[in-house]
């Protein structure tokens, strides 16, 4: 037995729409008035239907939301109750009347026809229905979150998908109350019927987030200096070949592209970019002392594209650091420098924080995320440049130079963000 809500500005409205939906089975458990009509704002009502499952249109099956798979056990005990009250419902229907099966039975602005003298037999099972009803609420609202009382009690039901997906993916607990409220506060009226159009609002609201750098193509006479900065083993030498490639030869135009090496560590440690250089035939330039940097951007100025990669190897990377800001701030060349910071999408949003932190003095520009194949949850990516407000520019999908990168885009990061990261829609 499944319990379904519908609202609608008269009780009538909201029993069309049911019956649009659901088809003429089913039994009205309760009409209720959600929101007093006042100037300038239309009445409300919510009539609780329940029908049997196997009676459900095989098209409204699919959008009835699933709540958590790990709360299992409060969903057993949820559609128990669920089905305790539309046995006692049916009950009442049988010696009352007062519920009824719905069809051509109620069509007004009347409460439905209720017998005035009520059998001890019947004030029991009211009783007893009054208390499975707040407990199939308290279990909703378990179904939400405990943490988070003032968003669960305004959450409608039709926002259970979607808040689910949010909640599971790794997002930043204040933005997903943040997101929901916005989308609660914003979202037309009508749009709340289903759980589809639901999806659809929280989406837009969602892309309109999260900030990204769109690759623009450079215009003529201009140059691009591109440094990618973060901590060892993240993917950077991949992604710089992953770029240099891009910019060499994947794109309409070819660009020529330099590449610097900035090793803070050890010389030797540039071998894996000397290889992808030999391989692209491009001009590479190794900078260990910071007046170096200066000389190796001018003597690749023939390039439309310079790209550099930074290494070292400190504990949480502050002599690494040190030396690349030091390389920036003793830049006398006409070149400004676009400072990537790049991060594993693997590690969850507060550690993406403080590596973020670590990094921040160099004046990072965007923000690169890597390694989307090896996780599930994109909400902690979300979270990070939401709060810091640094836009995405690239995103790493796989080791594979030069095929497994991806330029961000709003609509690619929701789609990893609600449905997982799939290879064929990168
Ligand atoms: N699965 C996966 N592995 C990656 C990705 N990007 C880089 N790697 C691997 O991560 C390891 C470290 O990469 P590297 O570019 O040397 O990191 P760096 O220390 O930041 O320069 C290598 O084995 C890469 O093949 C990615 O997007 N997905
Ligand atoms: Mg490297």
């Amino acid at each position: 037995m499944k319990i379904l809500t519908f609202t609608g500005k008269t009780p009538s409205e909201a029993l069309k729409k049911a019956k649009m939906e659901i088809g003429n089975e089913g039994m009205l458990i309760e009409t209720k008035e959600i929101q007093k009509k006042a100037l300038g704002r239309e009445a409300l009502y919510e009539i609780v239907i329940g029908i049997d499952e196997n009676e459900l249109p095989s098209t409204y099956k699919s959008r009835i939301p699933t709540p958590a798979s790990d709360k299992s056990l409060l969903q057993k005990e949820s559609k128990e109750i669920l089905f305790d009250i539309s046995n006692a419902a049916k009950q009442i229907s049988k010696i009352s009347d007062v519920t009824q099966p719905f069809e051509n039975k109620y069509d007004g602005y009347s409460q439905p026809a209720q017998k005035t003298v009520e059998s001890k037999e019947l004030k029991d099972i009211k009783t007893e229905i009054n208390k499975l009803t707040d407990k199939v609420k308290i279990i909703q609202n378990m179904f939400w979150d405990e943490k988070s009382p003032d968003i669960e009690s305004q959450i409608p039901s039709e926002f259970a998908e979607i808040y689910r997906l949010a909640s599971q993916s790794g997002m930043n607990r204040e933005h997903l109350d943040t997101l929901m409220q916005v989308t609660l506060e914003h979202m037309p009226l009508k749009m709340r019927e289903n759980s589809a159009t639901v999806k659809r609002y929280f989406q837009t609201i969602l892309r309109k987030m999260v900030p990204i750098r769109r690759e623009k193509p450079l215009s003529v006479g201009t140059k691009k200096v591109i440094m990618l900065v973060g901590p060892t083993g993240v993917g950077k030498t991949t992604s710089i070949a992953k770029l240099a490639a891009r910019y060499s030869y994947l794109l309409d135009k070819k660009y020529k592209v330099g590449l610097v090496v900035l090793d803070t560590y050890r010389i030797g440690a540039v071998e894996q970019l000397m290889q992808y250089a030999r391989m692209m035939k491009l001009g590479i330039e190794t900078v260990v002392d910071p007046p170096e940097f200066s000389t190796a951007l001018e003597s690749l100025k023939y390039c439309d594209y310079i790209l550099i990669d930074t290494m070292g190897s400190s504990p949480y990377d502050k002599d690494k650091i040190e030396k690349i800001y030091e390389c920036l701030n003793t830049n006398t060349t006409e070149y400004s420098v676009d400072v990537v910071l790049v991060m594993p999408s693997s590690i969850k949003y507060e550690d993406l924080k403080i590596t973020y932190e670590n990094f921040e003095t160099l004046g990072v520009d965007t923000l690169m995320f890597t390694k989307l194949d090896e996780t599930m949850s994109f909400g902690n990516i979300f979270s990070l440049s939401y709060e810091t407000k640094k836009p995405i520019s690239y995103f790493s999908v796989g080791q594979e130079v030069p095929e497994d990168l991806v330029c961000a885009s709003n609509d690619f990061l929701i789609e990893c963000l609600l449905h997982g990261f799939n290879r064929s829609k990168a």
